[in-house]
């Protein structure tokens, strides 16, 4: 299983509207494949989705900094030098995705090589996840519309809304339509890409009170330490931790500082490596976690399904595994499929990741 290369391509595929929230908007899925070749023919694939608005990545620099940067310390380690690999990654500080699709292209090689799913070498707890679909901004009726699509079209009955806009009160309107229209079938949970202060957070649950969210992640930033800290002592819902934990470390920090009750695992942030460090690290603290979507293709949505059908803790709550039911296209031979709200999981050998020869070509952006 030696490493012989690393291979980074960009693609773009158009989304069919954009996605919009409180840091940024996606209209084209421009991310980079990462296949990591071993020197028995096979290879391991993952997708690295640039987020400029969130990680500062983008994708010209995850392809440079895994050419010129991780590929030189990897080169020549066997894909079963998990540890090693991992360490020469986190030398470099930041470059979350560029990282994560590295490990969890390795983890393909060997789940490959051994001729078992990835999903169980991690874990194996169950063999489909529920889906939970994000929401971007929007006015009310269109919010209930998109909800209402997804769950007659795929049975989904979680939504995490997006929120963060001034005044607060345009949020606040369109989580008072889902509740009004969808009533009490559905979860509704908010997510603010920190665009509020820890005031207007507070202010705007204390307003939804009687919505029965289920959670609100990020609503200010992380930096705003004591505010965060006042809205945890304060807030009548668990907050949960998303952009401020890339980390295992900041995990912690998050936690043991009050800013947070509950952590959003995104293997396109964490890979499975750190994935695995954070969960059990939640786990021993009692801590909940959710799946959530650094607004994958379907490359990267098999990835964080195979993580999170693995454990019992990530696979109990819906995770955010449809954002690809957005794209115009994409790049797997053998497309997903959402039914009554659930994601089967691959169980062919590896990540069950197989790319379409000619959509790679009319995708790929270096031809
Ligand atoms: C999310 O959960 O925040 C939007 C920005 C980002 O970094 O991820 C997405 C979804
Ligand atoms: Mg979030």
């Amino acid at each position: 299983m030696k490493i012989t290369r690393i291979e980074t391509i960009p693609f773009a595929i158009d989304y069919t509207k954009p996605l919009r929230f409180a840091s940024g908007e996606v209209r084209t899925a421009a991310h980079i494949l990462v296949r990591v070749h071993s020197e028995d023919g096979v290879i391991g694939t993952a997708e690295a989705p640039p987020r400029p608005f969130t990680y500062g990545e983008t994708q010209q620099s995850i392809a440079a900094v895994i050419g010129t940067v991780f590929t030189p310390g990897i080169v020549g380690l066997s894909c079963l030098d998990r540890e090693t690999i991992h360490a020469v990654l986190n030398r470099t500080v930041g470059n979350p995705t560029a990282k994560s699709a590295i490990d969890m292209a390795v983890w393909d090689v060997i789940g490959q090589s051994l001729r078992v799913p990835v999903t169980r070498l991690l874990g194996g707890y169950t063999d489909r996840m529920r889906v939970s679909h994000m929401l971007g901004f929007t006015d009310p009726a269109q919010a209930v519309t998109e909800a209402e699509r997804m769950r007659d079209v795929h049975g989904i009955t979680t939504f995490k809304v997006k929120v963060g806009r001034n005044p607060i009160h345009i949020d606040i309107a369109v989580c008072r339509a889902l509740r009004d229209q969808l009533g009490d079938a559905v979860d509704l949970y908010i997510d603010g890409n920190r665009g509020w202060t820890a005031s207007e957070s507070l202010r705007a649950l204390r307003a939804m009170d009687d919505l029965d969210l289920t959670f609100a992640e990020e609503l200010c930033p992380a930096d705003d330490v004591l505010g965060r800290r006042w809205l945890a002592e304060r807030s009548p819902i668990p907050l949960v931790a998303d952009e401020s934990v890339t980390r295992p470390g900041e995990v912690t920090r998050e936690l043991l500082g009050g800013a947070a009750h509950a952590i959003s695992i995104k293997t396109a942030r964490t890979g499975f490596t750190d994935s695995q460090r954070v969960l059990f690290a939640c786990e021993g603290l009692g801590v909940e976690v959710i799946m959530g979507n650094q607004i994958d293709g379907q490359v990267g949505t098999v990835c964080s399904a195979a993580f999170g059908s693995a454990f019992q803790s990530t696979s109990r709550r819906a995770g955010e595994l449809s954002n690809f039911l957005d794209m115009t296209d994409d790049l797997l031979a053998e497309p997903l499929t959402i039914r009554d709200g659930m994601l089967p999981i691959r169980q062919s050998v590896g990540l069950g990741v197989e790319i379409d020869p000619e959509k790679l070509t009319r995708y790929r952006q270096d031809r």
